[in-house]
């Protein structure tokens, strides 16, 4: 019997050849360059093998390695400037420390102008954070251009040290974007002090300097507390993040959000001024305001303009000590944007010309290109400061993304003054996409995706790197979704899927695939009982719980494919029942784990993996059924709900069923909603209800819309709807709606109008 002709029941022993499985997981996809020179530099070196498990992270700008290596200097003679860098210092300190006893070699570290490295300062490259870094038998030589520069020499020379030795190397180096990091601007629970804490130890080690604080659901950020001082223990906490951030050279950017609900008073002006003060006393020195995500009054361009230079004139540019204002506008990106309302021209005029603006792209969502740029630009008449929606995840909250970060042009460094990421409300799962968004802006033109995402699940988890792998090579996309934006995912198995899934007798490539499901269940297995990062795995248990319940689910519906040879020979019905119990486990997990009000539930694999092995399995099924009147039912994944609507931000939102409510996936932003639009739900059969609800996060709005039911989809009744005083939930009468295949919610209204989306649900009778 040819191998491929095994029964896949047996492959289990034949395939525990692990390393091979790997071997096949590695993706090829490329969406970026080697830059050439730096390629010729580190390709045939012979001392690839001391430093090729160092990966230099982010790509340094140039690095020559001598061909030797150092050990560890036990002692040295510190020659440094007192008082300079001490950043650098004590990181230096905590990297190799001084045993203080006699020694010839010396280490010599500064920032340009210090005396300690007056000979190297030509060496220095004159850009903002960069550094020189030499490193030879007689000494080291940290020269930053300033003293995050000497820092972050301090960094790439941790990285060249492995098992005791230091590889010898020149590097000069700097970033080719100024402002680069994150901003916790998602919505849902904000992030843990402990993960801030490590966060802002990761953008230091990455040499990322920004880290913008503006969770949304903080209420002393936004609405309605913003006013207010944060109290003792939130204060306390605030102080040490400050100082954490300070000793890794991050910024530390406290933003405000007080668009909701501002007037344009001089109280309103000087509560908003008295609160920046309060935070300046707890040492933040970098001050953001944000107005996205807002509508009537505070959408004011004229006001905002007027409110920010005043913040810049009386209080940013008085201190002396602070950093750049930046701000995000109501307008965000380019689909929300109305050049002719002239929001965002009046913002790029009056704006003072150092106050950074913030820009999405063309959309909420959405990769960042020249064209992008382009267009932004001149309207702002400065560079954007990009906002990057990824990896966040506050609007897909049943999805890990967990994939390479790519789509974002190599040559537009020159057009934006900074780029910082908006991550998922797991933190240490964000790591993944954070690793690359560093690497990316240091230096565009080398940017390596698919290198660089591993080279994340490397240094998340060093032992067990291939594992995390293979898990978020099936843990990628966001699932249908509002803002239309996807990912990649199962990308090194989308060819064999494909094949399987149009001809199910391939054995070569039910192969392959049971191979992949193999892994991914042992995959899910190591990292779930993982020790080296708990607080990654804490994050992702749901989903590797989910992944390795797809992993035997996988290879049971591959050993039904035998039947296509061996005929009742094998077990079909048991590999049925394992199938339709696996379904069901997934389901229930779906239904219990991560019930977040909005997208609750837990999806892996849910691109092309889930979908055709379940294609897979119907198609199987049914031949079953067509040849031995088994009576199987086929179906594996059906959805009796479907949305259609024309209110552009509405028409992709995902329906979901728990338990009989059905609802429509609310969504975080303001929605434009056309006149007479509509978002209409379809049920496969007629049900009668138990109730219908609406809510659009605003008070006194049930008699701008309608709520009509209809049997047929041609005739309609018009159900009464009722909303409390200063109540936003909306109620409609189903006494007269009868047996339902069809709800429809409609503006009564001529003109466009805004509100928000919180709710449209409805409950079936049993
Ligand atoms: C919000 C942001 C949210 C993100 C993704 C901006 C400027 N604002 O639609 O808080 O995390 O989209 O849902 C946003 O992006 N609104």
């Amino acid at each position: 019997m040819k191998r491929n002709q095994i029964p896949l029941f047996c492959l289990f022993l034949a395939s525990m050849n692990l390393s091979s499985v790997y071997a096949e997981t590695s993706i090829q996809r490329s969406s970026g360059q080697i830059c050439p020179e730096y390629a010729r530099l580190t390709e045939n070196n012979p001392l690839k093998a001391v430093t090729q498990n160092k990966h230099l992270q982010p790509t340094p700008q140039q690095v020559v390695y001598s061909e030797q290596t150092i050990d560890i200097p036990k002692n040295y003679q510190l020659n440094v400037t007192a008082g300079s860098c001490l950043t650098a210092c004590s990181a230096l300190n905590e990297l190799m420390p001084n045993g203080g006893e006699k020694s010839k070699f010396t280490v010599l570290i500064g920032k340009r102008g210090d005396k300690s490295i007056k000979k190297y300062a030509k060496k220095i490259p004159a850009k903002k954070e960069g550094y020189y870094l030499e490193i030879s038998e007689k000494r080291i030589v940290i020269a930053g251009n300033d003293s995050r520069g000497a820092y972050y020499a301090v960094q790439t020379l941790a990285q060249l040290i492995n098992d005791g030795k230091i590889a010898c190397a020149t590097i000069t180096d700097y970033p080719d974007i100024a402002y680069r990091g994150v901003v916790e601007g998602f919505y849902g629970t904000p992030w843990s002090h402990h993960a801030r804490l490590r966060q802002l130890e990761f953008y230091g080690r990455n040499k990322m300097n920004t880290y913008i604080y503006g969770p949304k659901d903080d209420p002393y950020h936004s609405s309605p507390n913003w006013r207010q001082p944060y109290p003792e223990k939130e204060a306390a906490q605030l102080k040490e993040l400050v100082g954490c951030a300070h000793r890794n050279e991050v910024d530390f950017v406290w933003a405000i959000h007080p668009g909701k609900d501002i007037k344009w008073t001089t109280e309103d002006r000087d509560a908003l001024i008295r609160k920046f003060e309060a935070m300046y006393d707890l040492g933040i020195r970098s001050f953001a305001v944000f107005f996205d995500d807002i509508w009537g009054e505070g959408t004011n361009p004229v006001k905002q303009a007027e409110l920010l230079n005043y913040i810049d004139n009386e209080f940013i540019q008085k201190k002396k000590d602070v950093t750049p204002l930046v701000m995000c506008p109501t307008e965000y990106n380019k689909s929300w944007s109305n050049v002719e309302g002239g929001y965002l021209t009046t913002l790029g005029d009056k704006l003072n010309p150092s106050i950074e603006i913030m820009w999405t792209g063309d959309r909420v969502i959405a990769c960042i290109d020249r064209p992008t740029m382009d267009w932004i630009n001149p309207l702002l008449k400065r560079k954007a400061y990009i906002w990057w929606n990824f990896p966040v995840s506050d609007y897909v909250r049943d999805h890990l993304l967990l994939g390479p970060v790519y789509g974002n042009a190599l040559d537009i460094k020159d057009e934006m003054s900074g780029f910082v990421s908006n991550p998922m409300e797991r933190a240490e799962a964000s790591k993944i996409a954070l690793y690359s968004v560093a690497d990316y802006t240091w230096q565009l033109k080398t940017f390596d995706s698919e290198n660089s995402w591993k080279q994340a699940m490397k240094d998340l988890l060093p032992n067990n790197w291939q594992h995390l792998l293979v898990f978020a090579a099936h843990s990628s996309d966001l699932g249908p979704n509002g803002h239309g934006f996807r990912r990649d995912e199962s990308v090194e198995l989308q060819p064999t899927l494909k094949a399987l899934a149009s001809n199910i007798a391939d054995r070569q490539a039910a192969l392959r695939v049971y191979k992949e499901c193999q892994a991914l269940e042992v995959a899910a297995d190591i990292l779930l009982t993982n020790t080296e990062n708990p607080d990654l795995i804490q994050e992702i248990r749901p989903w590797l719980q989910q992944a390795k319940l797809l992993g035997e689910y996988g290879q049971c519906v591959l050993n039904i494919l035998d039947y296509l040879e061996q005929g009742d020979k094998i077990d079909y019905r048991t590999l049925y029942d394992r199938c339709r119990s696996l379904q069901t486990q997934m389901y229930e997990l779906d239904m219990r784990e991560n019930q977040n009000p909005y997208q609750p539930g837990v999806k892996v694999g849910s691109k092309v993996l889930l979908p055709t092995l379940n294609q897979v399995f119907t198609a199987i099924t049914t031949q079953i059924n067509e040849k031995e009147q088994a009576g199987l039912d086929p179906r594996a994944d059906y959805s009796p709900f479907t949305l259609s609507s024309d209110v552009p931000q509405l028409k992709t939102q995902p329906v979901r069923a728990r338990h009989n409510e059905v609802n429509v996936s609310p969504s975080n932003e303001v929605i434009k909603w056309p006149a007479n639009g509509q978002v209409r739900v379809a049920i496969d059969k007629p049900y009668e209800l138990e109730y219908i609800v609406f809510d659009l996060g605003t008070p006194n709005v049930a008699d701008k819309f309608c709520c009509q039911v209809s049997a047929d989809g041609i005739n309609w009744t018009t159900l009464p709807m009722t909303q409390k005083d200063n109540q936003t939930q909306i109620q409609a009468d189903i006494t007269a709606a009868g047996s339902v295949k069809q709800i429809r919610f409609q503006s009564k209204q001529h003109e466009e109008i805004q509100v928000y989306f919180k709710k449209f649900a409805f409950k079936l009778k049993k």
